[in-house]
């Protein structure tokens, strides 16, 4: 997933958006079995199936910041299968999710928004999630650098896949699709606090080193791709995306058959995990607050940035400041 185009110099800062118009200028895909589909997983020996996710992944390659996110018409297969994972996840998240989640999801459904008979559309939710937290969806063709797509998050901006996982592994995809994007991602940037930890993510990714990109996307793969939190009373619950769109994940994350540990950036920073098997190790955070505050010290110890950046919510912007 490295980047190979922004890498540089150990001494030249790399080049970074500093507002959302200047990701029109890297949102595009690298493959890693995305287009090409070399895994069991993702349909490859479906020339259809090919065909549509080509179609839909065209749409994305085309948009520009502030468009709205074209509708797609799913089909019959599409929607058969958002709705047998929407179903079985959905009977899951009341023992598994966390609260946020669950909440969001209520209020997802009552406004329309969720629903079991067909797949919902990105602009919609990216207009949902704007209202609540400010963070807004965006159509992607499949997997970018970590360092792109991570530096979308400071501008509390999501890459999102419109495409959807083939119909022959509903429960487990290796890859992100539209399910994961909903069903995992989607109702948890509705909370403030999550969206904060996601964002600062994203600031720390602006500009830093190769080795740092590394390691903040191992952070953000163990919190928001595959985290686990405390809550009172409720003990442990699930809050990363690729936990809440996937049975089989979920039901690994809650056997005996893997490990938890307490949540430790230092740690996950060097953690490595496959991409194509489920996870063997997940991190239990306290509370997003507390998650957000261990990365804020984390960053600041081991992220070696020549530069300090902040952020103008108003305005969308960072602002780049030379150390003293
Ligand atoms: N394994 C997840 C799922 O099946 O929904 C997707 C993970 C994407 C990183
Ligand atoms: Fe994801």
């Amino acid at each position: 997933m490295m980047s190979t185009s922004t890498t540089c110099p150990s001494s030249a800062i790399p080049w970074f958006p500093k507002c959302t118009t200047d990701l029109d200028s890297h949102s595009v895909a690298v493959l890693q079995f995305g287009e090409e589909l070399e895994s069991e997983y993702v349909g490859a020996n479906d020339p259809e199936y090919r065909r549509r996710r080509n179609e839909i992944a065209k749409i994305a390659s085309m948009y520009r910041t502030g468009q709205p996110i074209p509708y797609i018409e799913y089909n019959d297969n599409e929607r058969a299968t958002w709705k047998a994972l929407f179903c079985r996840m959905k009977s899951m998240h009341e023992d598994f999710a966390c609260t946020e989640y669950q909440d969001a999801f209520k209020v997802l459904e009552e406004e329309g928004l969720f629903a079991s008979d067909d797949v919902p559309q990105l602009e919609d939710v990216s207009n949902f999630l704007r209202s609540r937290s400010g963070f807004s969806l965006r159509p992607v063709t499949g997997l970018l650098t970590s360092r792109d797509f991570m530096n979308s998050l400071a501008f509390r901006v999501f890459y999102c896949t419109q495409y959807i996982r083939h119909h022959s592994n509903v429960f487990f995809t290796p890859e992100p699709d539209v399910c994961h994007e909903l069903l995992g991602h989607a109702p948890m940037f509705a909370d403030p606090d999550f969206a904060q930890l996601a964002q600062e993510i994203g600031l720390a990714s602006l500009g830093a080193s190769d080795e740092d990109i590394v390691k903040l996307s191992n952070i953000f793969w163990y919190t928001i791709e595959f985290g686990l939190c405390k809550e009172a009373g409720k003990g442990i619950r699930a809050y990363g995306a690729g936990l809440l769109s996937s049975f089989t994940e979920l039901e690994n994350a809650f056997s005996d058959r893997s490990e938890k540990r307490p949540f430790s950036p230092l740690d996950a920073a060097t953690l490595e995990h496959s991409i194509v098997d489920i996870n063997t190790t997940y991190y239990v955070a306290n509370s997003f607050e507390c998650a957000t505050n261990q990365l804020r010290e984390y960053v600041q110890q081991h992220n070696n940035r020549s530069f300090k950046l902040t952020y103008d919510a108003k305005t969308g912007t960072v602002n780049v400041i030379d150390k003293p």
